[in-house]
C-alpha cells in the first residue's frame, strides 16, 4: 500500500504531439492565448474563431500552439475537444502569471492571458506569439493603479508578440511610456504609427518599423542574444478593414462609463468592456476583433518561419 501521490506543485506542461514534434525538429511554432477566446470573444462565436486563428497560423507557415491550463496542468497545443472546453466552459478562470502556481497546486482550469501565455510559450521553446491587443495602462490609472501584468511579463520574457497595439479602451500613450521604461522592444510592421486595435492608427508615433517578417525575426534574434524581454511587432489593420471612427469613439465612451457604473474592477474590467462593446456596436467590434487577430496570427506564422531559418 502506498500513500496517494500529492499533485505535483509545478506540473510539467503537456505539449500536443504536433507541437512537440515541430519544436524537436526546429520547425516554426506560434503560441496563441486562450483568454481572448474564453473571456474576450462571446460564446458561441469564439469556437469558430479559435479554428480560424489556428488556420491563419498554418497559412503563415507555422504550427499553432493554443495555450490553456486544464485541471492545473498547462497545455501547449490543444486538441479539438480541449478547445471546445476552453470556448464553452463558463467557469474557466482568467490566469495571469501570478495565478499559475495557484492553478497548478489547486488543480484549477483557466485561460491564459498575454502574460502567462508568453511565459509558458517561452518555457516550451516557442519564440513567437500572436494575440489581438496587449493589456496595458488603464485610463484613470493614477487613481486605480490598474496596469496589466502583461507589461511586466513582456519585460522579462523572450518572445515576439504580434498584436494590433493595445485596446483603445486603455491609456495608449501611458502604455507606450511604460513599455519604454520596461525596455520592451517595439516595432511597427510597415508603419511608424502605433496601431489603435480597432483602428489602424492610435494617434501615437513609433520610433522604429520593420518591412518584412525576416527583419522582425532578426530583431528578435538580436534581442534574445542581448537580454531577456519581448519584441512587440505592432501590426495595424488596413484602414479599409478598420472600425468606423465615429462608432469607435461612441461605443468606447459608453463601455467605459458602463464599466464604471457596474463597479467592474481588477481582472473583470477588460472582459466587461469588450462584452459591452460587442453588444453596443451590434457585433461590429467583434468582427473587427476577430479579423485583426487573424491578420496577426498569419504574420506571426511568417515571422516564426523566418526565425526557424535563422536558428
Ligand atoms: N486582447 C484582446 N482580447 C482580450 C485580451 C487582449 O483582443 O481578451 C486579454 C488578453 O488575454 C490580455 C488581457 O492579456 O486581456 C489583459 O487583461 P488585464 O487588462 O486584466 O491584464
Ligand atoms: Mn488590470
Amino acid at each position: 500500500m502506498s500513500a496517494p501521490t500529492p499533485r505535483a506543485a509545478t506540473p510539467t506542461p503537456v505539449l500536443s504531439p504536433e507541437v512537440a514534434d515541430a519544436l524537436a525538429a526546429g520547425r516554426p511554432v506560434v503560441a496563441l492565448e486562450s483568454t481572448l477566446l474564453a473571456h474576450g470573444l462571446p460564446r458561441p462565436d469564439n469556437r469558430a474563431a479559435a479554428d480560424q486563428v489556428e488556420d491563419a497560423v498554418r497559412a503563415g507557415g507555422a504550427v499553432p500552439a493554443t495555450i490553456a491550463v486544464l485541471d492545473g496542468v498547462p497545455h501547449v497545443g490543444l486538441t479539438a475537444a480541449e478547445v471546445d472546453r476552453v470556448c464553452a466552459d463558463t467557469e474557466l478562470a482568467k490566469l495571469g502569471v501570478r495565478d499559475l502556481p495557484i492553478a497548478a497546486a489547486l488543480g484549477v482550469s483557466g485561460a491564459t492571458t498575454v502574460s502567462s501565455t508568453a511565459l509558458l510559450a517561452a518555457a516550451a521553446g516557442i519564440g513567437v506569439f500572436a494575440t489581438g491587443g496587449l493589456g496595458g495602462v488603464h485610463r484613470q490609472s493614477q487613481d486605480t493603479f490598474d496596469e496589466s501584468a502583461d507589461l511586466v511579463a513582456l519585460a522579462r520574457t523572450s518572445i515576439v508578440v504580434v498584436c494590433a497595439g493595445v485596446k483603445s479602451i486603455l491609456d495608449v500613450p501611458a502604455t507606450l511610456e511604460r513599455m519604454e521604461t520596461l525596455s520592451v522592444t517595439v516595432v511597427g510592421y510597415r508603419t511608424l504609427r502605433f496601431p489603435g486595435f480597432y483602428v489602424a492608427d492610435s494617434g501615437h508615433a513609433l520610433d522604429w518599423q520593420v518591412e518584412d517578417p525576416a527583419a522582425a525575426a532578426r530583431v528578435f534574434a538580436a534581442r534574445r542574444a542581448l537580454a531577456p524581454g519581448a519584441v512587440v511587432v505592432a501590426n495595424p489593420l488596413p484602414e479599409s478593414e478598420q472600425l468606423d471612427r465615429d462608432l469607435h469613439d461612441r461605443v468606447i465612451a459608453g463601455a467605459l462609463a458602463a464599466a464604471d457604473a457596474a463597479g467592474a474592477r481588477g481582472k473583470d474590467v477588460t472582459p466587461f468592456v469588450l462584452g459591452h462593446l460587442h453588444d453596443a456596436s451590434e457585433g461590429a467590434t467583434l468582427a473587427v476583433n476577430v479579423q485583426l487577430v487573424l491578420r496577426n496570427a498569419e504574420l506571426a506564422g511568417r515571422i516564426a518561419a523566418e526565425l526557424a531559418q535563422l536558428s
